[in-house]
């Protein structure tokens, strides 16, 4: 599998932060016993990541802004190109020591999403993908399910916490869904969760009140694995709107008409 010049430089800055995620990760699993707790060493390991991206894609394309979780809008001298990063998703999975979290890099240019890159360092998988180049995951092409019934699929959400989201109207979706699914599931990384729908591992996803950096990256793969993304409405406003639908065609379909059906008590 070849890739563009672009698509190395956001691979190697992926690698190189996921391999910094990955020392102090182990750390954190050592902190989880210690009475002080991982939380403000987990910051660090987000903003260390965070500085490492930067770095590495500002000397590979210095005129070119940026949307980061941390630093957030920086802007560049060439209007045309726009990273958006989350250096770190699944922060809470990370400090409780669970392997499930990722890095998440996105390239747009002229508002459109170009190349992704999400890399999971603690199971060292890659995901890339290249605007009408398809979808991989190391150096295997990825393709959606091909699960055309809500009853044999399984969809992953994402649950509205402590200060977040509306849980009410979560508790509606969730209900909807699940008794028309064969499973849900909740990773707590919305970046990866995109990623194991374009790998076909699981058969759509949705979730609210996300932010940009959550997504972009994750768009494009399930697009180019050949899946269907719209945000809550069936709309295309997922960037900023914060919500998303994901999944093959027909299950991107039913699950957006699920979600939206009036509550029935049953
Ligand atoms: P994070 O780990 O970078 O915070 C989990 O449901 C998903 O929601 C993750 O992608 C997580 O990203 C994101 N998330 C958690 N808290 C959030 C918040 N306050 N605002 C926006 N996204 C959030
Ligand atoms: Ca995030």
């Amino acid at each position: 599998m070849a890739r563009s010049a672009i698509l190395n430089v956001m691979v190697q800055a992926a690698m190189k932060a996921g391999r910094s995620l990955a020392r102090d990760f182990g750390e954190v699993q050592n902190l989880q016993v210690s009475l002080k707790g991982p939380g403000d060493y987990v910051s660090q390991a987000d903003r260390k990541a965070e500085d490492i991206i930067f770095a590495e894609l500002s000397k590979a394309r210095p005129g070119y802004g940026f949307l980061m979780e941390e630093r957030g809008a920086v802007e560049g001298e060439d209007s045309q190109h726009r990273w958006i990063v989350d250096p770190l998703d699944g922060t809470t999975n990370f400090l409780h020591g669970i392997p499930v979290f990722s890095i998440s890099i996105a390239l747009e240019r002229q508002g459109q999403i170009v190349a992704a890159v999400i890399y999971n360092p603690a199971m060292d998988e890659l995901y890339t993908s290249e605007r009408g180049g398809g979808a991989f995951l190391n150096d295997r092409r990825l393709r959606v399910s091909g699960r055309a019934k809500l009853s044999d699929a399984v969809i992953g959400c994402g649950v509205p916490h402590l200060g977040r989201g509306h849980h009410g109207n979560f508790l509606l979706e969730l209900r909807n869904v699940m008794g028309e699914v064969a499973g849900v599931r909740r990773l707590g990384s919305a970046a990866l969760d995109l990623a194991y729908v374009a790998a076909g591992r699981m058969d759509g996803f949705w979730e609210t009140a996300l932010s940009p950096w959550d997504v972009a990256a994750g768009i494009l793969l399930v697009r180019e694995a050949g899946g269907f993304v719209s945000d809550g409405k069936g709309g295309q406003d997922m960037l900023d709107g914060g919500s998303i639908v994901a999944g093959n065609e027909t299950i991107h379909r039913s699950l957006l008409k699920t979600l939206k059906k009036p509550v029935t008590p049953r």
